[in-house]
Parts: structure tokens; sequence; C-alpha cells
């Protein structure tokens, strides 16, 4: 028998001739002939052999002794668990989020106690409608979940990056969900609002009017989830240690500023990087540049409450900010991509019912109902109740009590006392000071199924956010609506929703009627509440009068061939580092470039993978050589045309006009179109980039 050798715990060893390591947790590691861990089964077994089944002769049947094959085999069989229902598609990352000030005032919960607190946090964004494997750049609602890791225990905000919501009502939500998802006959279209399923049941369900407007504008296309607001939807309440109450609000607000794209090029993203929004999130935390984002709130009372037009528990209505301010509480700092997307973003659960004492609910009948949804949904997908044993969901504050066993239980309960009251003097004890007091609201009333009439305004705000628009976004409003409606195949459908739009804005109706093919408008729809209340226009609702002041945390897509001039390429790259923002270089092959100078830069793109859509505003620097050499290419025809038509800013230097010519833009130069003839120009380029679009281009190029 072979002697065992004696081994230190930093050394390498060897039992039974085999080489060893020693981990770092003092573990015994089998090293294989090339010094690599030894590959072994789930039960630790080392494996001889992972190319092949064991069968009986080179050419003859598989054996069932090949227990490494059928454990290996099983375990990809069961790799994946459940799509959530809604919002599968989505993506997280971790961070913090930092107190700015005491807030004992409004309320007892721990991480607002004091300034500069931090608390962990992890953030999942998401389309809604999508399965888990569709495109980033739907039309859609942006899921916005929050975890925040409180020493009270886990805080879920799980909010969306519009304030509204289609229904008021919980129990209408499978219906919603049933409707936009893909037809269950046909199993299309995926990811996608635009068909009669859902237009029938919005037309038939008019409080849905003021979601649609946000759904049919730019909010639902976000250039990044970096660009987007989230909000927390539904009033919730403050609750501050003397038990009392304090109505709020909750919106984060990204510090870049918002942004969104136009509808033209979120169809060529999604051809071009299915993964757009997630490749952008990636980017930027693994390059250092972390999205931020604000908490702020609103905080009103009963008597606010009681005077505002509409009800604060109806999810369908906002407080603009011009009549409530929002006030900034902290802010949000995502620093850290998970390791693993499956154990980290896909096992994470949210669950709105996750509030930690001092935060509380409100009676909006749509909240009532998700804080009962949510942890059936998590069993569902997770497989049981242990769920909060992994890592992502586990409370990362001490936690106590004598829930035990069931599937995969990886905390276990040691020792004899697992309930109390117990006689052993062991165990946690609830604590009616520490604990989680519910608000003492005083309730009363006779049971009903029964919508309240303070819901039943269906039209004011739906208006007022139209009325809020800019321009170019009131255009796309009118041509989201005519794209979504034209995919409708049923007349009738189409004409009842028109008919909503007759009662938030006619001009808006008859555009969308009009480019319909409408012979003659339909009446207004019959409204709950007749008398449509003509509310002032809250600039705040408009992405183009939130958007930034500079081109930070934008890309700039540069154009290049060999022979590109080195001192223009130098002083772009040194302005747009200036200003925080990124690039990449897109040459007619990956190798690369060689600039005017003899220095060869590294392309990150070739022309085929780099299309302008990727693109905040492009640099043109082909060499006369280069451009001629472009003018066969479709793709950087369309890399010109397309980012002109999608009314970005565009550089060029003299060499590139043929190409701008092929492109047939060479003869409709606006502001937006900067000619580099030397460095200087560039920093005036780059600055002018700060505007995002030229929107004043866009009548011209008919963009929707
Ligand atoms: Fe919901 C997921 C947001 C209404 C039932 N919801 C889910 C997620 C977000 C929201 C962001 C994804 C969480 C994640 O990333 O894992 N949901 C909202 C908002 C709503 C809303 C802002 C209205 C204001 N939801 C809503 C209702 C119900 C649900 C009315 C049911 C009565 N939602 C669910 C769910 C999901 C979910 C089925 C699917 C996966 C999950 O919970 O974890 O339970």
């Amino acid at each position: 028998m072979a002697k065992k050798t004696k081994t230190s715990p930093s050394d390498n060893a060897t039992i039974h001739d085999q080489k060893l390591h020693r981990g770092a947790g003092g573990e015994l590691h089998q090293l294989a002939e090339d010094g690599m861990p030894v590959l072994t089964t789930a039960q630790g077994g080392p494996v001889s052999d992972d190319q092949n089944t064991l069968r009986l002769g080179a050419r003859g049947p598989a054996l069932i002794d090949d227990f490494h094959f059928r454990e290996k085999i099983f375990h990809f069989d069961h790799e994946r668990i459940p799509e959530r229902v809604v919002h599968a598609r989505g993506y997280g990352a971790h961070g913090y989020f930092e107190t700015y000030e005491s807030l004992a005032a409004y309320t007892r919960a721990d991480l607002f106690q004091r300034p500069g607190e931090k608390t962990p946090a992890f953030v999942r964004f998401s389309t809604v409608a999508g399965s888990k494997g569709s495109f980033d750049l739907a039309r859609d609602v942006r899921g916005f979940a929050v975890k925040l890791y409180t020493q009270q225990g886990n805080w879920d905000l799980v909010g969306n990056n519009i304030p509204v919501f289609f229904i008021q009502e919980a129990i209408k939500f499978p219906d919603l969900v049933h409707s936009v998802k893909p037809e269950p006959d046909r199993q299309f279209p995926q990811a996608q609002s635009a068909h009669d399923n859902f237009w029938d049941f919005i037309s038939l369900t008019p409080e849905s009017m003021h979601m649609i407007m946000w759904v049919m504008s730019d909010r639902a296309i976000p250039r990044s989830f970096r660009f987007m607001e989230g909000f927390g939807v539904h009033t919730f309440r403050f609750v501050n240690a003397a038990d009392e109450s304090t109505f709020v609000k909750f919106h984060w607000k990204p510090k870049l500023g918002l942004q969104s794209v136009a509808w033209n090029e979120a169809v060529k993203i999604n051809g071009a990087d299915p993964d757009f929004h997630r490749r952008d999130l990636w980017q930027s935390i693994q390059s250092g540049n972390f999205p931020e984002w604000e908490l702020c709130v609103q905080l009103f009372d009963q008597d606010f409450a009681d005077t505002f037009d509409f009800d604060i528990l109806d999810p369908t209505k906002i407080i603009p900010e011009e009549i409530l301010p929002v006030k900034p509480i902290g802010r949000l700092v995502l620093d850290r991509m998970p390791e693993n997307f499956f154990a980290e973003t896909e096992q994470v659960a949210f669950m709105t019912q996750n509030v930690p004492p001092g935060i509380d609910f409100s009676n909006d009948p749509l909240l009532q109902g998700r804080n009962f949804s949510y942890l059936d949904t998590q069993l569902k997908r997770l497989g049981g109740p242990n769920f909060t044993h992994l890592p992502i969901n586990a409370p990362k504050c001490p936690f106590h009590n004598f829930q035990q066993d069931g599937h995969m239980a990886m905390r276990n309960p040691v020792g004899r006392v697992n309930y109390q009251p117990n006689s052993w003097n062991q165990g946690p004890r609830e604590s009616p000071v520490q604990g989680y007091r519910h608000f003492p609201a005083e309730e009363q009333g006779t049971k009903v199924r029964l919508r309240p009439e303070s819901f039943a305004d269906h039209y004011s705000q739906a208006r007022q956010f139209f009325i809020s628009q800019t321009a170019p976004e009131q255009r796309h409003i009118a041509a989201a609506l005519t794209f979504e409606l034209s995919k409708v195949e049923t007349p009738v459908i189409r004409e009842r929703m028109v008919s909503h739009l007759m009662n938030i804005d006619e001009t808006l109706a008859s555009k969308v009627g009009h480019a319909l093919g409408f012979k003659s408008m339909p009446k207004p729809a019959d409204a709950a509440m007749p008398t449509r209340q003509d509310l002032e226009p809250s600039p705040a609702l408009s992405i183009i009068e939130r958007g930034p002041k500079r081109f930070e945390g934008r890309k700039l897509g540069i154009l290049v061939t060999d022979g590109s001039d080195a001192a223009i390429f130098k002083a772009l790259l040194a302005e747009i580092t200036e200003q925080k923002a990124t690039f990449e270089v897109i040459a007619p092959k990956i190798g690369g470039v060689t600039l005017s100078d003899g220095n060869w830069i590294e392309a990150h793109q070739m022309i085929d993978g780099g299309p302008s859509v990727l693109y905040d505003a492009v640099a043109l620097l082909p060499s006369s050589a280069g451009s001629s050499d472009l003018l066969k290419e479709a793709t950087a025809h369309d890399f010109v045309s397309d980012a002109f038509v999608h009314c970005k800013f565009i550089g060029y230097v003299e060499t590139a006009l043929p190409l701008m010519q092929k492109a047939g833009i060479a003869d409709s130069l606006d502001e937006g179109v900067l000619a580099l003839r030397a460095a200087g120009d560039v920093a005036a380029f780059v600055k002018a980039l700060g505007k995002l679009r030229v929107w004043g281009r866009e009548p011209s190029v008919k963009l929707n």
C-alpha cells in the first residue's frame, strides 16, 4: 500500500502518487498531468475521458455503466428554469445606494437615517413582452427593478421607466399580458405590441390611454438603460418613528440625462446588435464609467391628496413635478457586473412586498395585487421556498428565523430548538419596537367589487402628456400610433383606437386617421367622465427637454480608411475623451488601418459590423482613395445616409464628399453636418454633439 505523504497547508503534495494542490480553503485539488485541476463529476469523482462515451467496441452500442455521461447529460437537460412570465429579458448589475441626508422626519427606514450611508444594491433592467432571447430595442416598457440590501432586510422597488401603468386593477394583469404576448394560436409576433390582440384589448380599456401615450413616445425605445428614468409608479408611504405617515412617490433620474433612439433606428439596431442595451451597460461598467441615478421623492400629505385633481391611489396618474417638485434623497451607482448571469440576474427574485420598517403601501389596487403575485412567481421560477438562500436573494444583514427544510435548503437549523416560544431560552424573538409595524391606517367599508369614481378620468393626463412634448416628440407619437395600428388587420380595432385619440387630441387623431387612410374620422369614444380637464403642459415629461448638456457617456463612430488624416483623428480622440465620451473606429477591415502619419490603428468594427445606428454621432474620415473604395460598399452608403436620416451630427473631411454624394446627402448639408478641415474644427464639432440630434432636419428626411 502506498504511503501517505504529509503536506503543509501551502505546498503541493503527493498522495498515492497523485499530484495535489492545496486550495485557498485548505482543500486538496487533484492535478492533471499538465498541472490543471482534474475534471470531476458532480460527485467529485475524477474523469478520465470527457470526449467519448463508454461503448462496447469502438463502433458498438453505448453502455449504461457510463455514469459520467448520464450525469453530464442529465444536468444539461435541466439547465433551464421557467423564464419570467413578463420581463423575461433582462440585464442586471451590482452597485450601491448612497443617502444624501437624514429623512428621519419622514421615515424610520434605516437606510435613510445617516448622510453618506451606503447600501448595497442590485438592479435588473428588462423589457416586458419579449421572451428571454428577444432583442433589446423592442417598443416596450422597460423594467427598472432595484433591490437594496438594507440593514433591516431587503427593499425591492420594482418599478418601470414609465410612471403610470396600463390598468388600474391587478385582476386585469393576466388579460393585459396575454394580449401583448405572441398570439396563442400562431405564437407571433415576438416582443411587439403591433398586432390585433394588443390593440383590441387596449381599445376596449380606456384606462390605458395615458400609458399608451407614453408607450407610443420615444420613452419606449431608450438609447441605453443609463439614459432612462425609473419610477416606483404607485403611491407608497414613508412612516417615521412616531408612526406618522407621509405619502411618497419614487423617481430615479439618470445623471447623464434622458435619451432615446428613433423608431427607424431601433428596427435597424435590433438587426445589427440585438444586445445593444446589454452591451452598453456591460461596456460602460467594465470600462469604469459607472452609470448613476438620483433617487428623488415627491412627498405629500392627505391634505394635498384631497385637493389634487386625481386619486393618488390610481396608478394611471402622475403628480406633475411642476405641481409637486421632486426632492433628491440619494444616488444609485452601478459599478460591478455579475460574475455569472444565471446565478445573479436570472435568479434574482424581486417582490414588491419586500419593504423595510418605515416604508409601507398605499391602497393602490394595483400595488395590493402585486404584493400578492410576486411570491408565487418566484416559487414557480426558482422551484421551492428556499430561493432566499440564493446569495443574490439573501439579505446582507443578520437574519434569524425558524423556517427550515424544503427543496435545496442551504441553511439548516442546528441544535434542538426550531420553534418559539420555547423553554430553552434560545432562538430569535419578535420585537414590537424594532420589528416591522404596519401603518395603522383606519379603514372601513362594505365588501364590493367596484372601481372608485375618482379613477374615471382616462383622458386628461393622456392629453397633458401629449401637449407636454416638443414638436419632434409629438411627431414620433403620431408615427408610432400609425405604425402600430397599420399592423392591426381588423379595421374596427383601428377605428376604435382612433376614437380614443379624438378624446386626447383631435389633431393627433386626425393625423393618425389620415396616415391610416381613413375616409372619415370616427366619433370620439364614449367616456366614463365626459369632461376632460384642460391641464397645463408639464415640460418635465419631455425627453428632449431633459437631454444632456454634453456628449458625456455617448459614443462616436469614426469611419477611417488607410491614409485617413492622422491629425484630425488624434484631435477627435482627445476631445471625445475630454468629454468623457467613448468612440469606436470603423474600417474596411477589422485588421485596422494605417493613418496618414504612417501609424497603424486598430479597428473596433469592420464596416459591415458597425452601422451608424450603433453610434450617437459619426465622423467620416476616409482618405481620397479610401472614399472611392467605399463607394462600392452598400454598408458604407447606409452608414452615411442613416446617420443623416436619424438626424445625427456628422463631421466630415473633404475627401469624404464623394461618399456623401453617393449616399445622397452632399447637397443637403445643414448645421448638423460639420466640415473638419483642420484639427481646430474638431473642438466645435464635439461641442455641438452635446445636442445629440438635429431635430430641425427631421421634416426634410421624413424620419417616420
Ligand atoms: Fe410586475 C415582474 C414591474 C404590475 C406581476 N414587474 C416585474 C418586473 C418588473 C415589474 C420591473 C421584473 C422584475 C425582475 O427584473 O425580475 N409590474 C411592474 C410594474 C407594475 C407591474 C412597475 C405596475 C405598476 N406585475 C404587475 C401586476 C402584476 C405583476 C399588476 C400581477 C398582478 N410582475 C409580475 C410577476 C413578475 C413581474 C408575474 C414576473 C416575474 C417576476 O414577477 O419576478 O409576478
